[in-house]
């Protein structure tokens, strides 16, 4: 299974994260670290990622997100979008979009609280729709 791995970090040691990293995966290994090209396309995914305030300690990777697309059908749009918040190997919670009609719009959300403020509300589900709709722009389906 190939998936976007996202680590943010708070290098300055500010309490709040100051650094994203883009990694793909396919399957256990690490293919690569996303290009300069990706990186900019994916700013503002970045920008969005830190909001969720689920990163670590400079040179810590265990809190990450694990975000990436299922297309059973094999058709141009993908079925769902799955991101899972992991903490090491563990996965702390998910958050999910699914297109039922595949007609390339996702009718359902399922998420929590992902930005962890304490409250599960509109601004969670715009932040996941955020993350979804950057992440498709990679071209994944
Ligand atoms: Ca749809
Ligand atoms: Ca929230």
């Amino acid at each position: 299974m190939r998936y976007l791995q996202v680590i943010a970090q708070d290098r300055l040691g500010t309490g709040v994260a100051d650094s994203v990293q883009l990694r793909f995966h396919q399957g256990d290994q690490m293919w690569r670290t996303a290009t300069a090209r990706e990186e900019a396309q994916l700013r503002s995914f970045s920008k969005t990622y830190l909001k969720c305030a689920w990163f670590n300690a400079a040179g810590s990777e265990a809190r990450h997100l694990r975000m990436f697309s299922l297309n059973p059908r094999g058709d141009g749009t993908p079925e769902s979008v799955r991101l899972h918040f992991h903490e090491g190997d563990t996965i702390a919670y998910k958050a999910a979009v699914h297109d039922l009609d595949n007609d390339g719009g996702f009718e359902v959300i399922l998420v929590s609280d992902i930005d962890n403020d304490g409250r599960a509300n509109r601004t969670d589900r715009s932040r996941v729709t955020a993350l979804v709709k950057q992440f498709l722009k990679l071209g994944w389906r």
